[in-house]
């Protein structure tokens, strides 16, 4: 019997990403998919691959007979819920940071771990937080030749990351300020919006995010670092399998709707040139290699939304450290940095239910 796949979110935005990737699926080896959603959504139609198919509320009996349920919900719904389907027999692929970091859940990116699906005496499996996920297949892959010592990171990252509220208040603060002469004094920015009647003080971000870059994303956790940062540098390790990797980020937010972005200095155990990491991205079928830089061709994230592979460019050896390669970065938040890659691990656990 083809396996049964659920998609717990189905109505929210990476659940929404979720069914186009598998409405453009050439081949899908599900025998039945199931979408559940909130009780505020049950009854809603939503056709997948041809089929109409009707949302049904999340209760545990909506895990019958389910093989696979992908969860792209808040981190409380997850918490509650991925144990109630693995009960019921599924296994549960979650995308949120509810059991990331637990040493009895794997966290996967199948082109550098995929084999830790095996490993889930709970049945639940974590897929990474979006910024730690776009660049982990190319670190994966360098990684594999070079052995990965040290990693420096910035991110710069898109507002969906934050949900629709985030993507909200962009595109209010952008109105607010599209045609004035703004971004030339100190305050002048912020004073636009707040002139045009949209609140600084209720948006998800802390400054305003037009015209302008933001460093912080996620929530305090004290001594200076943002949750975001703290993830970037626990979920590489347990990816990559280095539990002494040295990491530090600094994660920003930027104006840009979807698709974060990321400058990567890493170092490895052994000299690594231009030409060799070029072969090495190369051939990751995942990766897309755009690295001209002298005729400007290196990947944007207004290029890269809505697309699949990760997008690599810029990759050079740093001058002062040995050893190491800066390089440029970008994916789809909500494609590979969560849709796709959850969808990826089910994928990679159908034959198991076949
Ligand atoms: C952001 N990366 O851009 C976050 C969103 O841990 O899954 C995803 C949060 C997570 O704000």
């Amino acid at each position: 019997m083809a396996p049964v796949l659920a998609l717990v979110g189905a109505t929210g935005a990476v659940g929404t990403v979720m069914i186009d990737i598998i409405n453009a699926r050439e081949s899908v080896p599900w025998g039945e998919i199931r979408l559940i959603a909130s009780a505020r959504s049950a009854g809603k139609k939503i056709t997948v691959r041809g089929e109409e198919l009707t949302v049904v509320a999340l209760s545990p009996e909506a895990f019958d007979g389910v093989d696979i349920a992908m969860f792209d919900v808040p981190d409380e719904i997850s918490a509650e819920w991925a144990p109630i389907a693995a009960e019921r027999g599924a296994v549960a692929v979650d995308n949120s940071g509810a059991f990331r970091m637990d040493d009895d859940v794997p966290l996967v990116v199948p082109e550098v771990n995929a084999d830790k699906v095996a490993e889930r005496p709970r049945g639940i499996i974590s897929n990474p937080n979006c910024t730690t996920l776009s660049m982990m297949a190319a670190l994966g892959a360098l990684h594999h030749e070079f052995g990965l010592r040290e990693l420096v990171v910035a991110s710069y990252q898109a507002v969906s990351g934050a949900g629709k509220e985030g993507v909200d208040q962009l595109y209010a603060e952008l109105s607010a300020v599209a045609g004035k002469e703004v971004g030339v004094r100190a305050g002048d920015v912020r004073d636009a919006i707040t002139a045009a009647g949209v609140s600084i003080e209720d948006s998800p971000f802390p400054a305003p995010l037009a015209l302008n870059v933001v460093p912080s994303a996620g929530s305090y956790k004290g001594d200076g670092w943002y949750s975001e940062e703290l993830k970037v540098r626990n979920e590489s390790r347990k990816i990559l399998g280095i539990p002494d990797l040295k990491v530090s980020a600094t994660c920003v937010r930027v104006p840009v709707v979807t698709t974060h972005s990321l400058a990567v200095h890493a170092t490895f155990e052994r000299e690594v040139t231009v030409e060799e990491a070029h072969k090495v991205f190369a051939a990751q079928p995942s990766l897309v290699l755009q690295d001209d830089p002298a005729n400007g061709v290196f990947p944007t994230p207004a290029d890269v939304v809505g697309e699949e592979p990760t997008y690599v460019g810029r990759v050079r050896q740093a001058l002062d450290f040995p050893n190491t390669l800066d390089f440029f970065v970008c994916g789809d938040n909500l494609r590979k940095g969560a849709a796709l890659n959850t969808y990826e691990i089910a994928e990679k656990l159908a034959p198991e239910f076949s």
